[in-house]
């Protein structure tokens, strides 16, 4: 469905929730940088190989489920687990509730607070800057949302990540 077919049902349509996707084969940007924004308006930019700094985790089994170029994987993507990214940037007692993944070619995707909190048994969802034991190239998405139990398509597995927005409602 377009944006027109979202429309006339009534509802709004929600970039961040899209029900399908021409997938972009394009880099961007080789910008290996990320920002991200805390509810009470503070942002950060964080460097890709600052990751590396961080309390890393690798997820096996995971798949990239084209609708339109096919399945590929497995991978074991490796990075930092969003909720570790989250926790250590926000300050204690913040409330939060979602939390927006976007690129820098404007896809994107928001998850709860519980999507974070309660990791499915395929594994947590995380900022991935390795697969295979490998850097992420830029064609692979440099810094990449990984959600391993999205498995029917691949619309929350955004590349290139240039904003993670740490918010208290949907915006
Ligand atoms: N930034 C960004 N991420 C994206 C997309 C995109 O267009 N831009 N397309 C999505 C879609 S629809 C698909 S199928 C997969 C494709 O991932 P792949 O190129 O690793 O197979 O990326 C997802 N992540
Ligand atoms: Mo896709």
């Amino acid at each position: 469905m377009n944006n027109d077919g979202a429309l006339l049902s009534g509802e709004q349509f929600d970039p961040l929730n899209p029900e399908s996707h021409e997938p972009n084969p394009d880099p961007p940007s080789a910008d290996p940088s990320f920002y991200i924004h805390l509810p009470n308006g503070g942002c950060y930019r964080i460097l890709a190989r600052e990751l590396r700094s961080f309390s890393r985790i690798a997820v096996p089994d995971c798949y990239i489920v084209s609708t339109g170029h096919g399945t590929s994987g497995p991978f074991v993507f490796a990075g930092v687990a969003l909720l570790t990214l989250v926790e250590k940037f926000l300050n204690p007692g913040d409330s939060w509730h979602f939390v927006e993944v976007i690129s820098a070619d404007g896809f994107g995707t928001r998850l709860s607070r519980q999507d974070l909190l309660i990791p499915d048994v395929s594994g947590p969802i995380l900022l991935a800057d390795d697969c295979d034991g490998r850097r992420l190239t830029r064609e692979q998405g440099l810094i990449r949302l990984i959600v391993p139990n999205e498995r029917d398509d691949a619309l929350m597995q955004v590349k290139w990540v240039e904003n993670v927005n740490i918010v208290e409602k949907k915006s």
